[in-house]
């Protein structure tokens, strides 16, 4: 593929960019760490360079960030030390209030192992990671935005290789009319018989808010989902005292504008722990294999490897297992589409 060609503004800017990127790090290199005041973290937002975390001691930090530590994302656990400065006037006591807390002068110096990294494929097949240490993937769709059955498989392909719970919420239920009431009966059933559980729920009418609250508890979860579901409103309805931006939604479509940008982590009282995803317009988990999407799909996989051939693309070959379980009703249909559909994606992507 030929190189696009760079403007000499685009290239000017990329420039300064990187000389300020150089610049940082002399500045990190240069300042000096107390080695002894090295403690653990939870990153709760990462922006760019720097990252707000939270201590053992609940204290919140804002830190820089060593070079060459790969990927961090909200969610993770790193190690963290603090300026020598800071360190020695936090011993003595002389550190203002001011500077013990937001504006402290940490640094982050390794990031610790995780269970598990959430990421997404981004433009041109780069892998964004979006949280780690996840223990449950909430799929939070609405009525408006629509339910996009696609969209809520990949998502659960996800979770099942992360590997973490996954919960589904259909949002926005005060917009129920006797049409999209069958819609959306039909899909709770659907994803309720395989094995997920499903809350209906309305952040306008106070429905099943405290269902999900009991759902967060004593794990990381993760909301999911398109621009404009409620995600942030669900946060905001558990945790009113947080400062969380909510958005507005075109008329026609509910579609939202990206509202939440970064990822952000909030303590619950019941011992769990919230991360607010920003919206997306579309998500392809980062399948690495086909074992993968059909470990995926937990009311399929049962059936694979009952084929009569073991190289079974489950399209038209004779003897097909899986094909079988969709005739027999064991399988949706549209579950079934949905995984020949991933597959054919994950062919031809090569
Ligand atoms: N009718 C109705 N509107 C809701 C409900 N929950 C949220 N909204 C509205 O939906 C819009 C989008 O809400 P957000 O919470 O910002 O959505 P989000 O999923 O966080 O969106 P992004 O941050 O862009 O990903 C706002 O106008 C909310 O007031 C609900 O239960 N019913
Ligand atoms: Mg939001
Ligand atoms: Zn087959």
């Amino acid at each position: 593929m030929a190189k696009r060609r760079l403007s000499k503004q685009q290239q000017r800017r990329i420039a300064t960019l990187q000389k300020n990127k150089i610049k940082h790090d002399l500045r990190l290199d240069r300042q000096e760490f107390d080695e002894t005041s090295t403690q653990t973290a939870r990153v709760i937002s990462h922006h760019g360079r720097q990252l707000y975390a939270e201590t053992e001691d609940h204290e919140k930090i804002k830190c820089k960030i060593r070079q060459n530590l790969g990927d961090i994302a909200c969610g993770d656990y790193v190690l963290v030390q603090q300026a020598k400065d800071n360190a020695d006037k936090k011993k003595t006591g002389d550190l203002p209030a001011s500077e013990q807390s937001v504006e402290s002068q940490y640094v982050v110096v390794a990031v610790q192992e995780r269970t598990n990294l959430l990421v997404k494929t981004g433009f041109a097949g780069s892998i964004k990671p979006v949280a780690a240490n996840i223990g449950q993937l909430v799929i939070v769709t609405s009525l408006k935005p629509r339910p996009n059955p696609y969209l809520i498989d990949r998502y659960l392909i996800a979770a099942e290789n992360l590997p973490a719970k996954a919960l589904i919420i259909i949002n926005k239920v005060d917009l129920l009319d006797h049409q999209s009431k069958r819609v959306i009966d039909d899909l709770s059933s659907l994803y309720e018989e395989i094995g997920y559980r499903v809350i209906l729920s309305s952040i306008k009418q106070d429905i099943g808010t405290q269902e999900i609250s009991e759902a967060l508890s004593n794990t990381t979860s993760i909301l999911v989902g398109l621009s404009g579901v409620g995600k942030s409103s669900i946060v905001k309805t558990i945790l009113p005292k947080e400062e969380i931006k909510i958005g507005a939604t075109s008329t026609a479509t509910g579609e939202g504008k990206h509202t939440t940008t970064v990822s952000a982590l909030y303590h619950l009282q019941c011992d769990g722990i919230i991360i607010d995803s920003p919206g997306v317009r579309d998500f392809t988990p980062n399948n690495n294999s086909l074992d993968e999407i059909m470990q995926g799909f937990i009311d399929i996989r049962q059936f694979s490897g009952s084929c009569k051939f073991s190289n079974c693309s489950h399209r038209d070959e004779p003897g097909c297992a899986l094909r079988q379980a969709v005739t027999d009703g064991k399988v949706d249909k549209q579950r079934f589409n949905n995984y020949l559909r991933l597959v054919q994606e994950f062919n031809e992507k090569g």
